[in-house]
């Protein structure tokens, strides 16, 4: 079978027998798709900032930002553009490329949208990639944060259409498609994903995987979250997720979207180094960096730069096209070509 390419067709039988192939087979394959479309040492790194925090209307089971549980947060309103800019400058000189800012909202609402354009305008001229979770969006605000120059928009599908109403009763499968398209149109990149061991089914996770592949253009960048259980919300006390079988599901979602960014998310403080770069073997390039997802904890800054040159990885820059840096990148392109071509000629 040839591999290492997109496709909008998978099946079921086809997503089961990737996850059920020998682990070291897997991730062999996941390496191979990985190495073929990305350098295969370089992790895009991205920072989050909650910007608008708690009593969220929504009643997402995961969240410790719904209203309608009982969690410690402490609620904030939305922040000022000022201290937001303060925030994406820290994250750059941390070495972030990429500054995410998420709303505890069902969707915002059009008295925000001149703050949150201001946001996007001010952390788009620090020379950060931006990107905003925000909820659900129509078409008009969609626009709106493109012509405000949004590189990015965020919005999991979280789990299978199937498993999806035991979790959220609020807002449903069709609002969250729609939304994904009105960010297509806008000609925003789509960054979507989902969360696993929240006590789904293997089914379930083969499922939320065909829905992100089997988008009409496959999200550029996936999330994969580790459900984060925080005390209070209805999901607590669910049973852990095999690490392994979480090893699995980046190894699949790195096959079946070749050329999307698979971002090892949630849930990192639960896993150790190994785990992290088997992770990073099986084909995830991204991370959340900085000591803060949006309101739980992350693995310290330092702790991830260490990991990474441990490993012998760097994070990924973005590109400066002076001429000098054009051709190290082109020369550097070149010998990772003829790298990879070795690696496929040994198969
Ligand atoms: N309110 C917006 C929305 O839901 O679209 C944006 C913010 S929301 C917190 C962004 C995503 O964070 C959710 O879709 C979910 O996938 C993830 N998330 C929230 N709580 C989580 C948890 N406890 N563990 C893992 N992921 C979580
Ligand atoms: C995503 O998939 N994961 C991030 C981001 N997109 C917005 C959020 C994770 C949140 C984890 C729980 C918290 O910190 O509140
Ligand atoms: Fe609200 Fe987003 Fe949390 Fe759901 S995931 S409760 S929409 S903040």
């Amino acid at each position: 079978m040839e591999y290492g390419i997109v496709r909008h067709d998978w099946k079921h039988a086809e997503v089961k027998a990737l996850f059920e192939m020998p682990f070291n087979d897997l991730l062999f394959y996941a390496a191979s798709v990985h190495r073929k479309n990305f350098k295969q040492n370089e992790v895009q790194i991205s920072t989050l900032l909650s910007i608008k925090t708690g009593a969220c209307p929504e009643d997402c089971k995961y969240c410790p930002q719904s209203g309608h549980y009982k969690t410690d947060l402490e609620r904030e309103r939305l922040m000022e553009v000022e201290k937001v800019v303060n925030q994406a400058k820290l994250a750059k000189e941390k070495g972030a490329t990429r500054f995410c800012m998420g709303a505890a909202w069902s969707d915002p609402k059009d008295r925000d949208m001149p703050y949150i354009e201001k946001m996007v305008k001010e952390v788009s001229a620090l020379g950060l990639e931006t990107c905003m979770t925000l909820g659900k969006l129509d078409n008009e605000k969609a626009h709106a944060l493109r012509n405000a120059g949004l590189d990015y928009y965020n919005h999991n599908l979280d789990t299978s259409p199937e498993y999806y109403e035991q979790i959220i009763t609020t807002r449903t499968y069709a609002d969250r498609l729609n939304t994904i398209d009105h960010v297509r149109d806008a000609g925003m990149k789509v960054c979507s994903g989902g969360i696993v061991g929240m006590g789904e089914q293997a089914a379930d996770r083969y499922g939320l995987l065909m829905q992100l592949a089997n988008l009409p253009k496959q999200p550029e960048s996936v999330p994969i979250n580790m459900l984060v259980k925080v005390a209070g919300t209805p999901l607590e006390d669910v049973e852990d997720l095999d690490h392994f079988e979480f090893i699995r599901t980046i190894a699949v979602a790195r096959i079946m979207m070749p050329e999307s960014y698979v971002r090892l998310s949630a849930g990192r403080t639960a896993m150790n180094e190994q785990m992290q770069s088997m992770c990073f073997f099986a084909g995830a390039n991204s991370i959340f960096y900085g000591d803060k997802l949006l309101t739980t904890e992350n693995p310290e800054a330092d702790a991830d730069m260490n990991l990474l040159k441990k490993l012998g990885m760097k994070p990924e820059t973005r590109e400066d096209y002076s001429d000098e840096a054009y051709e190290a990148s082109l020369n550097s392109a070149i010998a990772d070509k003829a790298t990879s071509e070795l690696f496929y000629e040994a198969k």
